[in-house]
């Protein structure tokens, strides 16, 4: 199978996964990237069963109206019960890097929401040690030479993403190189850097389940 088709059985799994539990009044939290897209793709065939989706960017809010799902601003809703989206790498404990696409801070934002947090990815994502995808951090414009210096302390290399900017107007610096044996001290390490507004490390609040794409079929790990 090709990486497109794991990424579409993983995507497919999700929806078969969430569809039944879906109300009327249900909220469905979405992710970016090429994996949540096809989710979304999907998830359509339902979008008269359940109330409408949160986007976790510009990009996904407009996949969504395109195919008639109402989307809703998080302030507005007051429970999520589902988050679908994909991530760049995982490990055993449903520890993420996400944000490779830069839609990070909405991300982890929905993520904290939702109840359930549903990870899709094709098993190319499933690694030993977090950390060989370059980590992502969502930098206020001014700080950017600040958070820099203090990711070398960390004993990382930053690299600036050059030329992009997020949907909340902030820069992404890449950390490559990075010990991240121990995510959760590395993603609070790096949120106690003045001037970070997110980074990609998802420990704090890992996914619930990891549908996994294979060539012997999706997996379910919890
Ligand atoms: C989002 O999409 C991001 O957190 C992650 O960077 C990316 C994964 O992309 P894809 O599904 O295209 O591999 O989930």
């Amino acid at each position: 199978m090709t990486q497109d088709e794991l990424k579409q059985a993983v995507a497919k799994a999700a929806v078969d996964y969430i569809a039944p539990k879906l109300e009327r009044s249900s909220i469905v939290g979405v992710g970016t990237g090429s994996t949540a897209n096809f989710f979304i793709d999907y998830l359509a065939q339902y979008k008269d069963d359940f109330g409408g989706a949160v986007a976790s960017s510009e990009a996904t809010a407009e996949r969504l109206k395109k195919h008639g799902i109402q989307v809703y601003d998080l302030n507005s809703i007051s429970e999520m019960e589902f988050y679908v989206d994909g991530a760049d790498e995982t490990n055993e404990h449903l520890e993420l890097i996400k944000g490779g696409g830069g839609a990070l801070t909405r991300e982890k934002i929905v993520a904290a929401v939702a109840k359930t947090f549903i990870c899709i990815a094709d098993e190319s994502k499933q690694v030993g040690i977090l950390g060989d995808f370059p980590l992502p951090v969502e930098v206020i414009p001014m700080a950017r030479s600040h958070v820099g210096r203090e990711i070398v302390k960390l004993g990382g290399d930053p690299v600036y993403r050059d030329g992009v900017t997020t949907d909340n107007g902030n820069i992404i610096i890449d950390i490559h190189h990075l010990d991240i044996s121990r995510p959760v001290q590395v993603e609070e390490q790096l949120n106690n850097i003045v001037g970070v507004v997110t980074n990609g490390l998802f420990a704090r609040r890992p996914a619930d389940l990891l549908l996994l794409g294979t060539s012997e079929g999706v997996k379910t790990i919890s």
